[in-house]
């Protein structure tokens, strides 16, 4: 029986050149597609039903290389790095999975051969991943995070589109100098302003301040935005390497409402010190208004040393200083167009800096 070498040698040698340059060709073209890194931390584009189209599922249960294995052909738009970081519903992330999803990130961001970073996570708490990334993570370098509404056995699943979408601009040049981008149903968002709005609608996530700064599909991305039009990081972010998440300061977020005392500010104030919140982050109605009674248990806290920010539940719009509260009387700082969640995250951080509340308000005028 003749070896396939054999056979191949009593080709015609003009056949044989082309095969073999046809290879060398496929070859050259994969190294030089872009690199892309891509990590997963779970949430519904990993989640699976008890059967395809149930409303009840988990999240966080295929692997990475599952979900890649159900997208033929991507291995023909970049050449992927992948990483299984974590397998949780992002409403579990907690400040050590940030940092180590960041610096782990920061790694391949830094390497010459690294055209961009995919990160699959959970919607839940995708904006707060994707501010907090912001704030730390310095390159220039796209970071797309994507996920899914529907999960990955669900026959309307949108996790795949959705992933194919963000490793084509994550392999994109045109989508550097944006910082994080969210990525869901086509559209693509700055981290700054992004809010999951509804609990199960595909077109959830939303920018109602500033719009989406372009869309994207597995063809790439196309950006209405450009990149210099965004702000940079307040206070020029943050140093990733100084961050332990033992040492991360607490900061709780306490709600107004119809009716609302000052009850839970007590509570927090009432515990051991060593887990009294450094800072309150108020979810005001309105432009970031309370209560006569919870308006004087966050001065209570205040003159106990805690740093209140004012932020608001409407979703929409700004909080300013000195509006219906007296931000300069109280020593408060106003959130300006940060969400209550985010506004939470730049505090933590800005307290790792700084105690000045001028140099903490700094930071909520530059976010
Ligand atoms: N619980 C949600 C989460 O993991 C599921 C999802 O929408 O991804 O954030």
């Amino acid at each position: 029986m003749n070896s396939p070498l054999t056979r191949l040698a009593r080709l015609p040698l003009a056949f044989t050149a082309v095969l073999c340059a046809s290879l060398l060709a496929s070859v050259a073209r994969s190294d030089e597609l872009p690199r892309v890194a891509i990590f997963a931390t779970g949430g519904t584009i990993a989640g699976v039903q008890a059967t395809p189209g149930a409303a009840a599922y988990k999240p966080g249960v295929l692997t990475l290389d599952h979900l890649l294995s159900k997208l033929p052909g991507l291995e023909k738009v970049a050449r992927l790095d992948g990483e299984q970081i974590a397998n949780i519903a992002s409403q579990d992330i907690t400040a050590e999975l940030w940092l180590h999803l960041a610096r782990r990130a920061a790694e391949r961001l830094a390497d010459p051969d690294v055209a961009g970073v995919v990160i699959t996570h959970g919607t839940d708490t995708m904006e707060e991943t994707a501010w907090f990334l912001r704030l730390v993570l310095r390159s220039e370098k796209p970071v797309v995070l994507t996920g899914a509404m529907l999960p990955a056995t669900d026959p309307a699943a949108d996790g795949p589109v959705n992933l194919r979408s963000a490793v084509a601009t994550a392999a994109s040049p045109a989508a550097r100098g944006y910082g994080p981008l969210l990525l869901l149903n086509g559209e693509l968002h700055s981290a700054r302003d992004v809010r999951k709005t509804a609990t199960e609608a595909i077109d959830t996530f939303q920018s109602p301040n500033d719009g989406p700064v372009g869309s994207a599909t597995p063809a790439g991305p196309v950006f209405t935005v450009s990149a210099n039009s965004l702000r940079p990081a307040p206070g020029d972010g943050f140093d990733l390497a100084a961050l332990d998440a033992a040492k991360l300061p607490r900061v709780a977020i306490v709600s107004a409402h119809g009716d609302v005392d000052g009850t839970v500010v007590d509570a927090l104030l009432a515990l051991p010190a060593e887990r009294r919140p450094a800072g309150i982050v108020l979810s005001g109605v309105g432009n970031g208004n309370a209560s006569a009674p919870l308006l004087a248990a966050l001065e209570r806290a205040s003159r106990e040393g805690i740093i209140v920010v004012r932020s608001a539940r409407a979703g929409r719009g700004l909080v300013n200083r000195n509006m219906e509260v007296d931000d300069d009387k109280l020593g408060w700082i106003a959130a300006r167009a940060l969400s209550p969640q985010k506004a939470r995250i730049l505090l933590v951080l800005g307290l790792t800096r700084t105690r000045d509340l001028a140099e903490l308000q700094r930071l909520f005028d530059e976010a």
